[in-house]
């Protein structure tokens, strides 16, 4: 394939209603227009028709003066300087279907919450400290002494992308945000290992905090992803708020045999053990409390992911 590196001029032509701007698909608004400029490594002189993944989530139809013998993977390309429109795989042939961004398609413990419906953060409600000896140890999502809770791994944290990924991401391409760091702090990276094209494990320098959201933005991505959980200790009816309610909640969960449910142990087997049984609800009452617990939780709100 014949290889340059020089400035290209592309015509961008907005495809579909993916655009969150106003105004009609295809037509130029808002500072998006149909000539732009852009730095490719690649082509010469077809014209294929292309799907890209925008840096802003959405996906735009594009038609290059660029050839492109096998799909490549660019950096991003200014549109009239500001725009910002990052490029992810460009293929050889227009695309029969439209190109989706890559997302996270699998997360575990798991993308979403399997206890509510919806796409939404996973909510981790069970003891936050462990007491190993006269220590207490931080547990909850990616801390290493946390054990799984049935099928649920909690650490470390092993995701799966929806597409292979061009190039291998780094450690130092994760950036962790957490909305509540007043128990103990927001955990870094300690690793990040392939473990083929579109998968990964994470290991975290400790469990992420109660309380509030934790963010993980995966930046060597494009565009970049983001998985998000909420970890409220003693919420065990996800209502958002721990309080007594939840006592009854598990006492009824214990009653109808369903609190040891392999995936309901995530949310009843408070302190962790493996099962579910009346010693969860005396942790639980010990959490409501701030008894070996990083605070009292009765009568706290989640601050939930934005
Ligand atoms: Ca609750
Ligand atoms: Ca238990």
């Amino acid at each position: 394939m014949k290889s340059i590196n020089h400035h290209l001029t592309i015509l961008l032509i907005l495809v579909g209603a993916a655009s969150t701007h106003a105004g009609a698909p295809g037509v130029p608004h808002n500072g998006i227009h149909r000539l732009a400029r852009a730095t490719l490594n690649s082509g010469d002189d077809a014209r294929p028709a292309v799907t890209l993944c925008a840096s802003d989530g959405q996906e735009y139809g594009l038609r290059a003066h660029i050839n492109l013998a096998e799909p490549i993977c660019a950096s991003e390309a200014l549109i009239n300087g500001t725009h910002r429109l990052r490029v992810g795989l460009l293929y050889p042939r227009p695309p029969a279907e439209p190109i989706p961004c890559n997302t996270i398609e699998s997360a575990n413990p798991p993308l979403d919450n399997p206890y509510l419906p919806g796409n939404q953060p996973f909510r981790d409600v069970l003891q936050d400290v462990q007491q190993v000896g006269m220590v207490l140890i931080h547990q909850g999502i990616g801390g290493v002494l946390t054990p799984d809770q049935g099928p649920i791994e909690y650490a470390p944290i092993n995701l799966t992308f929806r597409f292979p990924l061009p190039q291998p991401i780094r450690a130092d391409q994760v950036q962790i945000a957490c909305s509540n760091t007043t128990s103990w702090p927001c955990p870094m990276v300690e690793s990040l290992t392939e473990i083929d094209d579109a998968s990964y494990a994470l290991r975290l320098s400790d469990a992420i905090p109660p309380g509030g959201c934790t963010e993980f933005t995966f930046t060597g991505v494009v565009p970049p992803v983001k998985l998000r959980y909420e970890f409220l200790p003693a919420d065990c009816n996800m209502s958002g708020l721990s309080n007594t309610q939840d006592l009854l909640g598990l006492v009824q969960a214990l009653n109808n045999s369903t609190a040891n449910l392999p995936m309901n142990l995530a949310r009843y087997d408070v302190n962790r053990n493996g099962v579910a049984n009346t010693q969860d609800l005396l942790r639980k009452v010990q959490l409501l409390n701030g008894t070996r617990s990083t605070r009292p939780w009765n009568g706290v709100a989640l601050t939930p992911c934005p």
